[in-house]
């Protein structure tokens, strides 16, 4: 048996977790979790980074001594950069601040939305990278390397620069044909393209540990720090526990990634007014998917409640308990994006289509959960359609996993059976690409079949009236 690390940094929690592998098993534990609190200082929103990285190494040390290796996950699209001396330039900026705001409108209209999706095959989101970059073009002068966060704290751990795919391919600067940084659309940008490293393949062995870094986790020196699918939604995909090849996947925690896994990407007109996104997956795959808001509705409204994660379960069951469509919306309204006060603006979008906003807490969860079910029916559909890909069963990994009430009702609106688990797909998406470059598993499909056959799943059989479903996402102003 090997034991192998998984850093695994969401949104809203972080964790170290520690994976025997071998022999048919897949034992996971978790050795270190911590929130993940984003910082507003002098009106910008920052990720607290360097308290991430110390949670990390206090996790890589608890992990203790016999690691063969260590993986790095973490949410996309954000950065660091660094001087020439390698030492860090500012405090990475958190995707939702509004540096990015009129933007990516700003660089569509120049460069044309058919050239850029051509290009990178991207979703339009207003925080990607490339949108980041644009808003802090001016200030790049001193920038020489920009690291993506696992890229970054990788670095931190061994010294080694470089920019895993997975990750990179969220950039929008990466072609999504060669899987080579685009130095045409760089250009044009006018951004550098020294920035930018040397792309890693996730199985790549980044580096030992430093010396300073081995000390103060008590790891011996030779441990590796192995690049993954460093982009957590293509951890968490690789780990989907489905056989074959027609399943849908919902990778469901702050976001809602949904969509399929195909062979190459689909760059038509359809699919990108539909804003579907072709990032990278492992093995030259193609994560063709949407993202849906997810449960940042329900987390932002928490905050707003002052209603913490253990205020949750009771939280749901009272929810489970309202009428189903008293009031539904479109869970993609942009106006949902930034940090605030969500219970008030899901109460005005309400408003704003005819509907009486839900008055209560349960009430308020209740709408979230129909819209997020009737957002999951809508991107499946469509992921379908636009990409010819069968789907006979849809796979809810994450957190949501754990929301009986939202897998429920994603298989009333889908019409299909929902698979929901592992709820840590990710963190075993990281330690299975690092057990097969170890040698310890063969492929994919292997990859797969361990997790289905070692970790708790659930089925959720399709049921409800589809009419019903029918005219509540008419209403939401959704397919
Ligand atoms: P991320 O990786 O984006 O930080 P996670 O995959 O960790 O997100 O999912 C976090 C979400 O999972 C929480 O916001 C919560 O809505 C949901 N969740 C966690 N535990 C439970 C639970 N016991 N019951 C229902 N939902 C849960
Ligand atoms: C989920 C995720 C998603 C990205 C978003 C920024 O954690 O990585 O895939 O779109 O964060």
């Amino acid at each position: 048996m090997n034991t192998f690390a998984a850093v695994d940094l969401g949104a809203s929690s972080g964790r170290v977790m520690a994976a025997r592998v071998g022999d048919g098993a897949l034992e996971l534990t978790e050795v270190r979790r911590f929130p993940n609190r984003p910082v507003r200082a002098a009106g910008t929103l920052h990720w607290n980074i360097l308290g991430l990285y110390g949670e990390i190494l206090d996790g890589l040390k608890a992990a203790g001594p016999g690691l063969t290796s260590i993986g790095i996950d973490s949410w996309a699209v954000d950065y660091g950069l660094l001087d020439r001396s390698g030492a860090l330039l500012g405090n990475p900026v958190h995707y939702r601040d509004g540096r990015t705001d009129g933007v990516m409108e700003r660089v569509r209209a120049e460069l044309g939305d058919a050239y850029l999706y051509d290009v990178a095959g991207l979703q339009f989101l207003p925080f990607n990278t490339v949108y980041q970059l644009v808003a802090e073009r001016d200030g790049l002068d001193r920038a020489h390397t920009l690291l993506m966060i696992p890229d970054l704290l990788a670095y931190w751990l061994t010294g080694r620069t470089g920019a895993e795919l997975t990750n990179a391919s969220t950039t929008g600067l990466l072609d999504v044909r060669t899987r080579t940084w685009s130095a045409a659309l760089l250009e044009r940008l006018g951004l550098p393209r020294r920035l930018l490293p040397e792309l890693r393949e996730p199985g790549e062995v980044i580096g030992p540990l430093r010396p300073d870094v081995a000390t103060e986790t008590g790891l011996p020196g030779d441990v590796p720090v192995t690049a993954v699918a460093s982009h957590d939604t293509a951890s968490a995909v690789a780990a989907v526990p489905a056989r074959g090849e027609d399943f849908a996947y919902i990778s469901c925690g702050t976001w809602s990634l949904v969509g399929v896994e195909l062979p190459g990407p689909v760059l038509g007109e359809e699919g990108r007014t539909a804003n579907f996104t072709n990032e990278a997956g492992i093995d030259g795959t193609v994560r063709y998917l949407r993202n849906v808001m997810g449960l940042w509705l329900l987390q932002e409204s928490q905050r707003a409640w002052g209603l913490g994660p253990s205020d949750l379960p009771a939280l749901l069951e009272a929810a489970a308990g309202v009428p189903a469509f008293q009031a539904v919306v479109d869970p993609d309204a942009p106006e949902f994006l930034p940090p605030g006060d969500m219970p008030a603006r899901i109460a005005e979008r309400c408003r704003a289509t005819g509907q009486r906003p839900p008055a209560t807490p349960p009430e308020v969860v209740r709408c979230i959960m129909d819209s997020l079910a009737l957002g999951h029916r809508a991107a499946v559909r469509e992921a379908a359609r636009l990409s010819g890909r069968r789907v006979e069963v849809v796979h809810l990994v994450g957190g949501g996993s754990r929301n009986e009430l939202l897998c429920r009702l994603t298989a009333d609106a889908c019409g299909l059976p929902v698979v929901a688990g592992p709820v840590e797909a990710t963190a075993l998406g990281n330690v299975l690409v690092q057990a097969r470059a170890f040698g310890v598993v063969k492929d994919l499909a292997e990859m797969r079949g361990l997790v289905a056959a070692t970790q708790p799943l659930r089925r959720y059989e399709p049921g409800g009236d589809p009419a019903a479903w029918d005219d509540a996402a008419a209403r939401a102003g959704l397919r």
